[in-house]
Parts: structure tokens; C-alpha cells; sequence
């Protein structure tokens, strides 16, 4: 088709694909010589925390069927696929020995995108911190920033001939709030202070890496991807509209700012300090920070936090929590996908890119997940066997059309990667939710079918737009 007949045409160049992690697609847990992470580790000791009981060896043995895979990604009009490298693959204990199994493995990847015209984007970090490096206090411990930073280092040696876009972090903010304050990621703790700590750790880790990157004298660019959460006050009342911008600094600044800016928000800091939360700093680390700031931003959009200000004054016994700041509040009518209670809001992806235009200098930035989960997905299959997702091809078209719209007001967006590319294990949630273009089904040996969506991804790629 035409550019000139689409509705919402999108630049010559731009990015389509999907997102992944490792822990999420590779299967193959405790083979070719990978060591344990903490999601292995705690689904060796508490199974029951997992969806029906199903662990990270189940996840969809994407170490196995690579190959075919990247043909289905191409037959989904892939032209780029970020995945990410699992650390304690890579290297087993964390720090030390490398793993040539493993430097097979993400070489043979790596070849086999580019040989398809799929352009590999490698995240570093995507959750799955290694056992050892967890039993020596894993983001709160100084030591593990040293380790990660010689993780990186490592990849950047190995694989940076090839990659040209390489991310230190996916959602740096999930790991602090499931291992640190909502107990969803192990070691599941309620440490404000201790979450504070793996925070600024994990920012230092990722200018250090940076940092380390831009000695090697690659061609490619390193960034960094951010869950933006846009939050909404209730109302225009100075305590709704006050509560709104302490979410937004607690979940949002706080990496987007020393990331792109190279400073945490003052305002943060004074909360921060004021609460007693402050964390160890080292000389140097700010300095570190400020001057190896992202290149490239990529931003995850799920939905937006509809924030009012606090009824009731906290119990002060009460487990110290963001909330302590904010409440939470059903907005009348807003849309929710009735398929993972999730609110859907597509404005919220436009509201975000002017942010970046407006207050981040514009950097390049790229959509690095949106997507709409769907539980019990297999009753969506057609007549032919395919999942009929007209409700998912809807939810892209409508963010689509926001993301156009952003670009048109001059936010410089590279590209939009759906999560994900197929079904795939989602932590404790296991395969409760599905997200892929393509669909997996576990019980017929991980059988891949392209749903419906993927065929209409294969043409919006193909098109260039809609
Ligand atoms: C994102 C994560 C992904 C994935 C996704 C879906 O925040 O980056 O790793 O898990 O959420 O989550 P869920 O399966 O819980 O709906």
C-alpha cells in the first residue's frame, strides 16, 4: 500500500518488533550450563506462589527453537526484536567464569536476527538477578554493582561488534518494588530504606555501565528502558494535584531524571531525606551518574495511576509504603480491558512522548513495550485454529494513532515494540496472561501458531503504518 493512502503513516526506517526477556522465553532453567537466579531459586523452595504451580524451566524453549522462531518473527514483520541476556547464564556464579555454552548461544541469536534483516536490541538486566549475587544483598549491595558493571562490560565485548542498541535496565523500578515493598519479587521484603538503597544502585550500575561502554569505542547507543506510569490527580485541588506528583516522582523521576538528566528531582531528595531513607553514596557516584546520561530512551506503557490525595493521616505502624503518600481511586467510566483488569488509556502514551518533547530535551525515544494481557485466551480461537484478537489489534491501533500524533507535534519516536512476541511466563503470574502476536500452547509441546494479530502486525510493518 501507499504511504500516501495510509491514515497514520509512520517515517521510513522506524522500528517494529517486540520486546522479550530471557527468564521469560528461554526455558531451559538449569541447562547448558546456566546458573540459578532468584526466580529458579524461589520456585525451587515456594512452588505455590507461581500461577497453577509453573516455574521459569517451563518458559517457552526459545533456547531450543530459536531458529524457527526468528522465521516467525519475520513472518510477524519483525525489523527489530529486543531481547534480554540472562546474567547468570552467561556467567553462572554471577562474577567470574564466562560460560562458553552461553556466548554460543546469544552469538548463534544474534547471527540468525541479522541474517533475517532483524535488528537485535540487548537489555542487560531484566529482572533475574543471579542466586549469588543475590545472597551477597543483590541491588542493595555495593559489590553487585561492581559485578553487574563487569557483566556488561563482558557483554559489550562479546557481542558489541554486532549490536547497535544496548539498554542497562528493563523497568529498573519493578525489581525496588517487588523485592523491597510489595513482596512480588524474591527475596519479597518491605524495606522502604533498603529499597531506596537498591534504587540508587541500580541508577549508579547503569551509568557505570554506560560509562564503561563509551570507553569501548563502539558505533552503537546505550539507553535505558523506563515503565512510565503518567499520574492523574482526582482533581485540580492542590492536595489531589500534590499526591499525583509525589507518585510521579517516586515511580517515574526517580530513574527518568538521573537517567536523561543526569540529577535525581530536589524535590524527591527532600522526601527522601526528610523520612530518614537516605542512601549510602559513595564520592564520585553523582559526578558518575551526571555525566553518563542514556543516548536513547526506551519507555514500557501498560496504563496510567488515577492518584488522589490521603484521606486519613497514615498509621504510623503501618508498613512504610509509597502509598503513605497517595491514594488510589476508581476513576467513574474509565476503560478497563476486561480481560486482565488492567484500565486502558491511550492517551496516556501521548501525555508521556510530550513529556519527553517537553521537559527531556527530546531525546530519541522509542515505544519498548505496550500490550494488552489476556487471560484464558484460548477461548478466542477461530474456526481455523488461529486466536481472533481483534481486541489486541484495537488496543494497538488506538495507541498507534496517539504515538502518530505525538510524533506529529515533533517528539522524536523511533519506533513502537508490542510486548510481546509470543506467549510467554510472566513471573509469578506464569502463563495466566497472554500477550504474544504468536501463541504458545504448553500442552502441545509449546506449539507456536501466528493469532490474528500478527498477521495485521505483518502488514502494519509491511505498510509502514495504517
Ligand atoms: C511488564 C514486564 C514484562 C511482563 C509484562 C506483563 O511490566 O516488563 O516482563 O511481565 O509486564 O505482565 P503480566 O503478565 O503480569 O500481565
Amino acid at each position: 500500500m501507499k504511504q500516501s493512502q495510509l491514515d497514520y503513516p509512520f517515517p521510513k526506517g522506524f522500528w517494529w518488533g517486540s520486546a522479550s526477556s530471557a527468564t521469560q522465553m528461554e526455558g531451559a532453567a538449569s541447562l547448558g550450563e546456566k546458573g540459578p537466579n532468584i526466580w529458579d531459586y524461589w520456585y525451587e523452595t515456594e512452588p505455590n506462589r507461581f500461577f497453577q504451580g509453573v516455574g521459569p524451566e517451563h518458559t517457552s524453549q526459545f533456547y531450543d527453537q530459536y531458529k524457527s522462531d526468528i522465521q516467525l518473527m519475520k513472518e510477524t514483520g519483525h525489523n527489530s526484536f529486543r531481547f534480554s541476556i540472562s546474567w547468570s547464564r552467561l556467567i553462572p556464579n554471577g562474577d567470574g567464569a564466562v560460560n562458553a555454552e552461553a556466548v554460543q548461544f546469544y552469538n548463534n541469536v544474534i547471527d540468525e536476527l541479522i541474517k533475517n534483516d532483524i535488528e537485535p536490541f540487548i537489555n542487560l538486566f531484566h529482572f533475574d538477578m543471579p542466586l549469588s549475587m543475590q545472597e551477597i544483598g543483590g541491588w542493595e549491595s555495593r559489590a553487585v554493582v561492581e559485578a553487574y558493571v563487569r557483566y556488561a562490560q563482558k557483554c559489550f565485548e562479546l557481542f558489541g561488534d554486532r549490536i547497535k542498541y544496548w539498554f542497562t535496565h528493563n523497568e529498573p523500578v519493578v525489581p525496588v518494588e517487588g523485592q523491597y515493598l510489595y513482596g512480588f519479587h524474591y527475596p519479597a521484603l518491605c524495606d522502604f530504606k533498603k529499597a531506596v538503597q537498591a534504587a540508587f544502585h541500580e541508577v549508579l550500575a547503569s551509568a557505570k555501565a554506560i560509562e564503561s561502554y563509551k570507553k569501548m569505542n563502539l558505533s552503537g547507543k546505550i539507553g535505558i528502558i523506563i515503565n512510565l506510569t503518567p499520574s492523574y490527580p482526582r482533581s485540580q485541588h492542590p492536595m489531589d494535584v500534590e499526591a499525583a506528583n509525589r507518585a510521579d516522582l517516586l515511580f517515574n523521576r526517580s530513574f527518568l531524571d538521573p537517567s536523561v538528566k543526569g540529577t535525581f528531582p530536589e524535590e524527591l531528595i527532600e522526601l527522601i531525606d526528610q523520612e530518614g531513607f537516605t542512601p549510602i553514596i559513595a564520592g564520585g557516584d553523582l559526578e558518575t551518574i551526571k555525566e553518563n546520561t542514556v543516548s536513547l530512551l526506551g519507555i514500557n506503557y501498560y496504563q496510567p495511576r488515577r492518584v488522589k490525595a490521603k484521606e486519613h493521616v497514615p498509621n504510623p505502624s503501618a508498613p512504610f509504603l509509597p502509598e503513605r503518600y497517595f491514594d488510589y481511586y476508581e476513576m467513574h467510566g474509565r476503560k478497563m480491558n476486561p480481560y486482565r483488569g488492567w484500565e486502558i488509556y491511550e492517551k496516556g502514551i501521548y501525555d508521556l512522548l510530550m513529556n519527553i518533547k517537553n521537559n527531556y530535551d527530546n531525546i530519541d525515544c522509542f515505544i519498548a513495550e505496550n500490550g494488552m494481557g489476556v487471560e484464558n485466551e484460548g477461548r478466542f480461537i477461530g474456526e481455523d485454529g488461529i486466536i481472533e484478537d481483534d481486541y489486541r489489534i484495537d488496543f494497538y491501533k488506538e495507541h498507534l494513532k496517539w504515538v502518530h500524533k505525538a510524533m506529529e507535534e515533533g517528539v522524536n519516536v523511533k519506533g513502537y515494540h508490542v510486548w510481546t512476541f509470543m506467549d510467554n511466563w510472566s513471573w509469578l503470574n506464569a502463563y495466566k496472561n497472554r500477550y504474544g502476536l504468536v501463541s504458545v500452547k504448553l500442552e502441545d509441546d509449546y506449539k507456536r501458531t501466528i493469532k490474528k494479530s500478527g498477521k495485521w502486525f505483518k502488514n502494519l510493518s509491511s505498510n509502514n503504518g495504517f
